[in-house]
């Protein structure tokens, strides 16, 4: 059986996702692209064998596409989703789910209309292996109980038209979502704080220091620079009662030449995480095709909960800072929803 995806938006991460897809994962096959940008679609379908679409409604409805991967703007995110749920077709959106609360919460209660779970949201963080091997060392005890984090998020130049709450809810939102998977207890306090910021993004705070409390009373500190210029660079490091763990240097090769001990930093994520995106893809299409819905895959709820954090985060930046409660307001709906799935 060939699972046949549709994927909307031929962006770089579009693109990405569609070439993985195609070259890398067993049981499926890239059966359709859509993009606002005709062109960009001709070209990008061309190249993994599949037919371009220029509505994503269309490519929602066609018969050769048994799920859909959503990859276009942030914006559009929850129009695309409940139109896939309306089809009940399975969905693979990449973050964040939503960029509203309200809108999360309307993809949830669709979902559980459907009676069943169609979808996935993009956190490929969960399947990166060193992520994995990072965690699975924290639940087998080896550093005690943990106590902070410290995680470090850095783009060479990213959106150089978003703003500072864009930083949080495109970039950081990553960290939104590692936390609580990492630690298995919910963001349930936040503050922001805004160092002394760069000449080149001037149109937003650049750096941001944002800190993150845990419902087991562990705090993480998020440095996240999105125009970072030297090189895309992601740490983390946990800090136990016994000991620390911490993510290797991604760098394969370390050179020594000219008096110097070097290595090279990615461009851009997809290097950093091509592991993951494969793993993750793998993940959800095995999930559609047997119907059972991977444990690994962060789920609409997840989706949900990093919202709500982001937004926390983006309610301490409009009050200088202040220590910000985070509010998941719709709690029963989320109760119901993986009370449900269990
Ligand atoms: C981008 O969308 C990603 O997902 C990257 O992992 C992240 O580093 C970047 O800041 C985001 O814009």
């Amino acid at each position: 059986m060939t699972i046949k995806v549709g994927i909307i938006g031929a962006g770089v991460m579009g693109s990405d996702h569609a070439r993985t897809i195609a070259a890398a994962v067993s049981g499926a096959s890239v059966s359709a692209v859509a993009d606002i940008d005709a062109e960009r679609a001709q070209s990008l379908a061309a190249d993994v064998g599949a037919a371009a679409f220029n509505d994503p409604l269309a490519l929602i409805a066609a018969s050769e596409v048994d799920a859909v991967l959503v990859a276009s703007h942030d914006s559009t995110h929850t129009e695309l989703v409940l139109a896939c749920l309306a089809a009940g077709k399975p969905v693979l959106c990449e973050k964040p789910l939503a960029l509203d609360l309200d809108d999360c919460a309307s993809i949830l209660v669709a979902e559980q209309a459907t009676g069943t779970r169609l979808v996935s949201v993009g956190f490929s963080r969960r399947f990166d292996p060193a992520n994995v091997a990072l965690k699975d060392a924290l639940i087998a005890g080896q550093i005690g109980r943990p106590l902070l984090a410290h995680a470090v998020h850095r783009n060479v130049s990213n959106s150089p038209d978003g703003d500072s709450a864009s930083t949080v809810l495109n970039s950081a939102i990553h960290e939104c979502d590692q936390t609580p998977w990492l630690f298995d207890h919910p963001v349930t306090e936040v503050s922001w704080h805004a160092p002394a910021s760069t000449s080149l993004l001037p149109q937003r705070q650049d750096p941001q220091l944002i800190l993150l409390r845990t419902a087991d009373g562990a705090l993480t500190t998020v440095e996240v620079f999105v125009n970072a210029v030297y090189g895309y660079d992601v740490r983390l490091e946990v800090v136990g009662e016994t000991g620390t763990l911490s993510l290797g240097e991604p760098a394969l090769v370390i050179r020594n030449s000219d008096l110097a001990r070097s290595a090279d930093y990615p461009a851009d994520w997809r290097p950093r995480y091509a592991a993951a995106y494969r793993a993750e893809a793998q993940a959800w299409v095995d999930s559609v095709a047997s119907g059972k819905y991977h444990p690994a895959l962060a789920s609409a709820a997840d989706g949900y909960r990093a919202t709500a954090v982001a937004h926390a985060v983006i309610a301490s930046m409009d009050s200088d800072g202040a220590v910000t409660t985070v509010k998941y307001p719709h709690a029963d709906l989320l109760a119901a929803v993986e009370g449900a799935h269990r």
